[in-house]
């Protein structure tokens, strides 16, 4: 399949759109003009654009929880729930909604309408179609985020705006690399080329869909510098598209000087580099993910996990940020469980929002290391691709120039491999094909060293196992048992 970063022509989107739309009834006969109007009707404080620039503009960490069930009158009540501790709310999808596996969604509602309780990870929205999603936008007096994981996203997304939501997540490498198996990039890139066209259809109406690349993509140990590279391109492949309203992500590792100059540089790096590909006319925001790794059992130890996530959020100025809860080692939270975590939070942000900002001396250091970082894989995508980012993409991930750690996906390489240094920043064990300049790759190296040394064991594979584990069991870094 060929790919390239160019506006798909109406022509082609709605010779496409028929198909979209006929793979499962809901999708029949949806009317983009019923979307605008409907859209158009929405008051401020439930267009999530404006809220997120407001609070951009004020200096204010917004917090939104994740949160979704398979009935909507159910949905509704946990929203609800969740409304008054929350800045901006969520609609988490089904993993068979995910998979366009529709019939099987189905099969889940009529089950969880026997049970009584939800028996789907999520709410199913291409089954229950664009007036029933409605009824959600209709009783939530706050935005409304699409939230998911999904590598072909198109009918989720038309159904969703015609609903009346105005953000939406993913990316076709953020939704797919993570989340898919046997996907190619070609065709995750391209369906959410799709996506994002359809977003800046509703642009051209004048209504703003805010667009969210996942930014913590495995959640293990990911280097700043891989998300940033991901979220810049995917944040260029929906400008191309006419998307205005881009939200960049990156996911707590754990260190806070690392993760402070994560936020900073990923603003500074997305403008840099959509500045220099010719694009002016669009708004930016970040968000923080609280730690996306394994979490304490216990419940006290995972508050003060979420409530260092919140610290951070509010130290690095990001303009949102993702909250766990008490439940995360468990599986799906209680709507109680999901309150608690949002209350931690937001205890810890007020506590912080009058402090001024962190700046010490390793900050600068840790944010110059980011920028080299994210300048040399940039030109080496861009090389690869012969100047078009799209194309680039792909052949990053062929070539492991970009390289995910611990993804499922075939098309990632997954030669690289992270380790904590001695300070518990994730640094870089095995660079795998990384396009990093040597002086790099031996700071990587050094920091390594360091903490092997004081833990009197070779940097080996068992470190970074023990990496993975360490928060889980109350640490930081997966030092050896003494
Ligand atoms: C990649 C995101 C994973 C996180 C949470 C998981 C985990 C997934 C739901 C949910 C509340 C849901 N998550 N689905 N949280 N309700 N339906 O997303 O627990 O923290």
């Amino acid at each position: 399949m060929e790919i390239e970063n160019r506006k798909v022509t109406r022509e082609a989107f709605f010779r496409e759109r028929d198909l979209v739309l006929a793979a499962w009834p809901t999708g029949e006969g949806l009317s983009l003009e019923e979307g605008f109007r409907y859209q158009n009707s929405l008051p401020e404080r439930k267009r999530f654009a404006a809220v997120l620039n407001k609070a951009e503009e004020e200096g204010r960490v917004l917090i939104q929880p994740r949160a979704g069930v398979a009935l909507v009158d159910e949905h509704i009540k946990l929203l609800k729930y969740l409304e008054e501790e929350s800045d901006l709310l969520p609609t988490t999808i089904d993993a068979y909604t995910r998979q366009n596996r529709y019939k099987e969604a189905e099969e889940g509602i009529r089950r969880s309408e026997a049970a009584g309780h939800s028996l789907l990870n999520g709410f199913p929205a291409v089954n229950h179609g664009p007036e029933a999603c409605r009824r959600i936008i209709e009783s939530i007096e706050k935005p409304v985020e699409i939230r998911h994981g999904t590598p072909d996203a198109r009918l989720l997304a038309e159904i969703s705006f015609t609903a009346g939501f105005n953000s939406f997540e993913g990316g076709g490498i953020s939704y797919n690399i993570p989340y898919a198996k046997k996907v190619t990039l070609e065709q995750s890139i391209r369906d959410w080329q799709y996506c994002d066209r359809l977003a800046g259809i509703y642009e051209e109406e004048g209504i703003r869909i805010n667009r969210e690349p996942f930014g913590p993509l495995s959640g293990t140990l990911v280097l700043p510098y891989i998300s940033h590279s991901v979220a810049i391109i995917e944040g260029l492949l929906a400008l191309e598209q006419g998307v205005k309203s881009l939200t960049l992500g990156y996911g707590q590792a754990g260190n806070m000087v690392q993760d402070i100059a994560a936020i900073q540089t990923l603003k500074e790096l997305a403008h840099k580099y959509f500045r220099q590909m010719g694009y002016e006319d669009y708004e930016l925001s970040t968000v923080f993910h609280q730690w996306m790794g394994g979490f304490p059992e216990d419940e006290a130890r995972a508050f003060s996990v979420i409530s260092w996530g919140g610290a951070i959020a509010a130290f690095a100025g990001a303009t949102k940020v993702i909250v766990k809860t008490p439940h995360e080692a468990m599986g799906i939270p209680t709507k109680e469980a999901n309150l608690q975590g949002l209350k931690s939070t937001r205890q810890i942000i007020q506590m912080l929002g009058d402090q001024c900002a962190i700046n010490i001396a390793e900050l600068a250091r840790e944010k110059e290391i980011i920028h080299r970082e994210v300048d040399a894989v940039m030109s080496a995508v861009l090389e690869a691709g012969g100047g078009d980012i799209a194309r680039g993409a792909v052949k990053a991930f062929e070539a492991g120039i970009i390289d995910v750690p611990f993804a499922p996906a075939a098309c990632n390489m997954g030669k690289l491999l992270p380790v904590r240094d001695h300070q518990g920043a994730v640094r870089i064990f095995d660079p795998g094909n990384a396009p990093l300049p040597d002086d790099v790759l031996a700071f990587h190296r050094d920091q390594v060293a360091e903490r092997a040394a004081a833990e009197e064991r070779d940097p080996c594979f068992q470190m970074v196992i023990d990496d993975i584990y360490a928060i889980s069991k109350g640490r930081l870094v997966g030092r050896p048992h003494k």
